[in-house]
């Protein structure tokens, strides 16, 4: 079996996280993590602002993406011709929106470069690309595979900033920004088993049956925490968009999972608002009759194991493996932004937070000082008494759970300099979840 089957086998079968470092591939075996580690460093920081969260202008667009600061991991269900495995979705690209859902396309064609394969395999990413030619597949009526991945580069690839050439430590090959940019994605994507997922869920392909857009939004939030949006073709799925912030550089940052409202379609993309209750989303699917046809095909095994050793992976960052409890983290919001060092709930630049313990129970501090509940309400600083928590692993994401509990709510939503206090238990206004995230 190819390395990369395997390592699809091992996301299909366990809840691995899918807010990760882009250097740190969930626990894989050691040879893998070498085959598909980036061949260059950004040498940005893990804990800068996530991009269009900042709330002051950031100099150094080589370490912070902007203007695309909100990336859509795409991916089609292809059944008429079918492409790729019968039990998974395939990869269609990974775009850079602005902040406003607006985005731009074709930022530089001089980069506008062709043979992915050979740039791959010349770069020491073959393995990246054997993972490509089973799961990064075009529609054969639109053209090859390669095809597809010169137009997705060409497309949305030039436009991220931190790809830019002059970002590229000195001396790399040439196209390197490209190479880096297909290890990315293809590593984004293994955190995101949308078969698997909706499966899960009791949501399978059928010749017959039909969903209502809910009930798949509500099987990808169980599953992952966060909302996704689907596409359709008339009442047919047919792609899903999941939607991130990142912190870093595309090259090896951290991803950092956000809900997606109130799609439209505009051209043949998607715009999206900012997940802010738990109303029902829109996309470009009907509300209801949605199919979810039959793929034909050969499936990719889901038996195999692969080691889910959570090892501390190269390049810095924690695995965030689910049932590893990261030592320093960031704890991000299901709704938006997260907590700050006080332990109020913002979408300010996060604290890093020191955690000791372990998962089923543990203590944090922050820059302020202790961290616990009293009355209720969490805060961290000087005055403040340790209390225990534990993490919960759910649908990949490790929850922050006080007295067994992952639900917290706050009177409000937090935006610009508005900040709220952060309560246990969902009787407050607005609740979320509470991911911890390794940093
Ligand atoms: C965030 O930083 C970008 C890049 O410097 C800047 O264009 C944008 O205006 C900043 N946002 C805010 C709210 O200051
Ligand atoms: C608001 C929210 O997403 N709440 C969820 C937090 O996690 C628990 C269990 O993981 C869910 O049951 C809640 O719905």
């Amino acid at each position: 079996m190819l390395p990369a089957l395997a390592i699809l086998a091992a996301f299909a079968g366990s809840s691995a996280a899918w807010v990760l470092p882009a250097f740190s591939p969930f626990g894989l075996t050691s040879l893998t993590e070498r085959a598909l580690m980036p061949n260059i460093a950004s040498g940005c920081s893990t804990t800068g602002p996530a991009s269009c969260t900042n709330t002051s202008a950031v100099a150094n667009l080589c370490c912070f993406e902007s203007p695309g600061g909100l990336l859509l991991q795409t991916q089609f269900w292809d059944t008429d011709p079918p492409t790729g495995p019968s039990n998974s979705w395939t990869i269609h690209g990974l775009w850079p929106d602005k902040c406003d859902t607006t985005f731009s396309e074709n930022c530089d064609s001089s980069r506008d470069y062709t043979g992915v394969s050979s740039l791959l395999t010349a770069q020491g990413a073959s393995s990246t690309l054997s993972f490509m030619e089973t799961f990064w597949k075009n529609d054969p009526d639109d053209g090859t595979d390669e095809e597809l991945w010169e137009h997705e580069w060409a497309t949305h690839g030039t436009c991220y900033s931190t790809l830019k050439v002059a970002c590229l430590p000195a001396g790399s090959p040439k196209a390197a920004e490209a190479v880096a940019f297909f290890q990315t994605v293809v590593k984004l994507f293994q955190t995101l088993p949308t078969f698997t997922w909706l499966s899960n869920q009791g949501i399978t392909p059928s010749s017959s049956a039909t969903h209502t857009l809910a009930s798949l939004t509500a099987a990808i939030k169980a599953e992952s925490g966060f909302t996704p949006a689907f596409d359709c073709d008339g009442s047919t799925l047919n792609g899903i968009s999941y939607y991130f912030h990142l912190i870093g550089s595309v090259i090896d940052g951290t991803f950092i999972p956000i809900s997606a409202y109130s799609l439209h379609v505009q051209g043949s993309r998607v715009q999206v608002g900012f997940f802010r209750t738990d109303s029902p989303e829109s996309s470009t699917c009907p509300t209801s009759g949605i199919k979810y046809p039959l793929k034909t095909g050969s499936p990719v095994s889901t038996t195999s194991t692969v080691s889910t050793s959570t090892s501390s992976a190269p390049g810095g960052g924690g695995t965030g493996t689910p049932g590893t409890l990261p030592a320093k983290a960031t704890i991000v919001s299901s709704s938006t932004g997260g907590l700050l060092s006080l332990g109020t709930w913002s979408t300010q630049t996060l604290a890093t937070y020191t955690l000791s313990g372990t998962t089923s129970s543990f203590t944090m501090t922050s820059s302020k000082g202790n961290c616990g509940v009293s009355g209720g309400q969490f805060a961290c600083g000087s005055g403040v008494s340790l209390t225990s928590f534990s993490a919960v692993s759910s649908g990949g994401a490790l929850l922050l759970a006080s007295g067994g509990s992952t639900a917290w709510s706050s009177d409000g939503v937090p935006s610009g300099e508005t900040v709220f206090p952060v309560f246990t238990g969902s009787s407050h206004a607005d609740d979320y979840n509470l991911s911890i995230i390794s940093t």
